[in-house]
């Protein structure tokens, strides 16, 4: 049986989310910002350690707030799918100080409104810096993002850059491994990252 693992990637706008997800698709990436307008599914697949998972990966226009109910979540086709969401990958851009608030927001928000839920708060998250080649216009250490996302979120932490594929596969990689590692929705818990991406939809991991 093929797994299905739904990761939400959400962020504020323009801080590269289409362009990580295009890359790790279609190892393509474009200089021309052409803004999402509309939720965009992507769906390669993953083999790991001999078993293959469907990944649904959701491109999110940049949304006001995580939507706060199923209904709230209907009405707005833009984050539909995304309450339920196996993981998350939150983007911001390490030279925008704003994209990494937002990131906190939504990071609190997912917490609270997945508290409680069978589905459980500790829905994989990882918080990705995008445009890594930026470096030097970064508004903080990289050393103080890691420790508060993972020492305090207790999220993962990937910088990246669409731009020269770096660390690009290895952020699926590193969300794959926590999702795996916590058993994904309704798996076994056994299962262990290793392997490679399914090589005539994605490049190899
Ligand atoms: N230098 C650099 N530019 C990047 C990188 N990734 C994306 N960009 C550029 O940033 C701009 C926005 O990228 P997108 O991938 O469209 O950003 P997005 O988050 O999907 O934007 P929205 O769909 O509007 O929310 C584009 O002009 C990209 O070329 C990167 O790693 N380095
Ligand atoms: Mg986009």
């Amino acid at each position: 049986m093929v797994e299905t693992l739904s990761i939400a990637v959400i962020g504020a706008s323009g801080v590269g989310k289409t362009s990580i997800i295009r890359r790790f698709v279609y190892d393509d990436f474009s200089e021309t910002y052409n803004p999402t307008r509309a939720r965009r599914v992507y769906r390669p697949s993953v083999v790991l350690n001999g078993h293959m998972y469907e990944l649904k990966i959701l491109d999110v226009p940049p949304i006001a707030a995580f939507p706060s109910s199923p209904a709230q979540e209907w009405l707005d086709a833009r984050c539909r799918g995304v309450r339920n969401a196996s993981a998350y990958i939150l983007v911001y851009d390490i030279c925008c100080i704003e994209s990494f608030e937002y990131v906190k927001m939504i990071r609190q928000q997912i917490v609270d409104n997945r508290e409680g839920s069978s589905s459980s708060s500790d829905v994989p998250i990882l918080v990705v810096g995008s445009k890594r080649d930026l470096q030097r216009q970064r508004f903080a250490q990289r050393r103080s993002v890691s420790v508060l996302v993972k020492k305090t979120w207790k999220c993962g932490y990937v910088e990246c850059s669409a731009k020269f594929n770096w660390h690009v596969l290895l952020l699926f990689k590193e969300l794959l491994g926590i999702a795996v590692a916590r058993g994904l929705r309704h798996n076994h818990a056994s299962i262990r990252l290793q392997g490679a991406l399914h090589r005539n939809r994605c490049s190899v991991m």
